[in-house]
C-alpha cells in the first residue's frame, strides 16, 4: 500500500516567504519549507496498482493554468483544540474547477467521494497545546501576509512517507495545466 495525496506545490520565493512566518508560538511544529504545498485531495492508503490507475486518470485531466494568490493568515480549531495554522488562499474559481476535475477523476478509479468541503489552505504548523495568546498574536501580526500571483501550471501526485519524525513527501508525478 502507498499513501498518496494531490497537491499544489510553489515556487522557492514562495515557500520560503511562508516558511519565514514559522516561530513564536511555543507548542508548534512548523512545516518544513520543502514541504509546504496546497493539498487538493487526500487521497489515503492504496494498494500500488490502484495508484497506477491513479496516476493514469490524473494524466488526463485537461484544466487551465491559473494565478493564485495566498492571503492572510489562520488557525483550525480553537482554544485547547487549535490544531493547525495556516495560510489561506484568495477565493479562485480555477482553483475550484481544477479540485472538482480531480475529484471526479479520483471517483472514477474507484476511490469513495471526499464527503468534507474543500478548503484550501497551506498547512504552516501543526499545533499541540500551544498557548492560546501566542496563537492569537500569530494570526493578529500575520494578518497581513499575501504572495502572489503565483502562476499554477501543474498538479502533482504525492506519495507520503511516514516515519519517525515529520513526513517526507515524494512527487511521483506532475501533470501539466494548459
Ligand atoms: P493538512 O495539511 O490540512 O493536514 C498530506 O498529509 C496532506 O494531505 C496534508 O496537506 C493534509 O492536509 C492532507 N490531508 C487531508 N486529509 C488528511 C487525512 N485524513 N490524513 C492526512 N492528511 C490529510
Amino acid at each position: 500500500m502507498i499513501r498518496l495525496f494531490v497537491a499544489l506545490d510553489f515556487p522557492e520565493d514562495v515557500r520560503r516567504r511562508l516558511a519565514g512566518l514559522g516561530g513564536g508560538v511555543p507548542g508548534a511544529r512548523w512545516t518544513d519549507a520543502d514541504n509546504l504545498h496546497l493539498t487538493l485531495r487526500f487521497i489515503g492508503e492504496v494498494p500500488e496498482d490502484q495508484a497506477a490507475e491513479i496516476d493514469e486518470s490524473l494524466a488526463q485531466i485537461a484544466a487551465p493554468a491559473f494565478d493564485l494568490v495566498l492571503d492572510g493568515v489562520g488557525v483550525y480549531g480553537s482554544g485547547r483544540n487549535a490544531r493547525v495554522l495556516w495560510a489561506g488562499v484568495e477565493r479562485s474559481d480555477a482553483l475550484s474547477h481544477l479540485q472538482s476535475k480531480v475529484e471526479s477523476a479520483l471517483v472514477r478509479c474507484g476511490l469513495p467521494a471526499e464527503e468534507r468541503k474543500f478548503s484550501p489552505h497551506v498547512t504552516l504548523a501543526r499545533l499541540k497545546d500551544a498557548s492560546k495568546d501566542r496563537i492569537g498574536r500569530f494570526v493578529e501580526e500575520r494578518g497581513m501576509f499575501r504572495a502572489g500571483p503565483i502562476r499554477v501550471d501543474h498538479f502533482t501526485l504525492y506519495r507520503s512517507h511516514l516515519g519517525k519524525g515529520a513526513a517526507v513527501y515524494e512527487a511521483l508525478s506532475e501533470y501539466g495545466l494548459g
